[in-house]
């Protein structure tokens, strides 16, 4: 069995700068988006996305909540999970939480990574046709010139999530980061799940500084900013 590409970041997409406002709003609404979510979840699975807007003010957000897509072909942890992720961006800054259930016993006590990436969650994998991956890192920092590859790998120009697994199977991680993610051609960007925790410094012969180990289930992640 061909295994999937590993995971390395690869998006040239740039996040875009949203005039500025106040951080505490964030907070604010990042509140009363954490009501809606905690209501969501109780729904079979919803997905999908929303806008808010006072005057003068531009808020994106983004929720999840139901199964995971299972990407890797073998078993792993994520199968039979259910997830939420929220994310509000207002500003120049952004804030993700993300909780997990029903990950599988043999997680209890480990750490997973996860990232925000590019394009929609479960798409044809070009290494494999016969199974489907996800797209690259979302990272905002420029390009290195002549190549696909962005500058700055880490969790300042990227959204990283770690986990670390309870007994009972469940998990959570939150993140903030000074960028807003757009929301991509067609609203589409993932939340892709990891066998292992992100490598945040680089290893002389060791993994890329951004990867963790192969993707194996992801969420699709739909963010949707409200026009000005
Ligand atoms: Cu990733």
């Amino acid at each position: 069995m061909e295994a999937p590409a590993r995971d390395f970041a690869q998006s040239g997409l740039k996040g875009e700068i949203v005039p500025r406002y106040r951080r505490a709003a964030v907070a604010a609404v990042a509140l009363s988006v954490l009501a809606l979510a905690s209501t969501a979840v109780s729904a079979q699975a919803l997905t999908g996305s929303t806008s808010v807007g006072s005057k003068g003010s531009s808020v994106s957000l983004g929720y999840y909540g139901g199964e995971l897509t299972d990407i890797w072909p073998g078993a792993d942890v994520y199968e039979g999970a259910r997830a939420t992720a929220m994310m509000v961006g207002m500003g120049d800054s952004s804030y993700f939480r993300v909780r997990l259930s029903g990950l599988h016993e043999s997680a209890a006590g480990k750490s997973y990574g996860a990232h925000l990436h590019v394009g929609p969650c479960g798409i044809r994998n070009p290494d494999d046709p016969a199974t489907v991956t996800v797209g690259g890192h979302y990272n905002t920092s420029p390009l290195i010139p002549g190549t696909t590859l962005p500058s700055v790998v880490s969790n300042k120009t990227e959204v990283w999530l770690n986990f670390d697994v309870n007994s009972d199977g469940t998990a959570r991680d939150m993140a903030s980061v000074q960028f807003v993610p757009t929301p991509g051609d067609n609203g589409e960007r993932s939340i892709t799940f990891h066998e292992t925790t992100t490598v945040s410094r680089p290893v002389e012969g060791g993994p890329a500084v951004g990867s963790a180990g192969n993707k194996l289930a992801c969420l699709p992640f739909k963010i949707k900013a409200n026009a000005r």
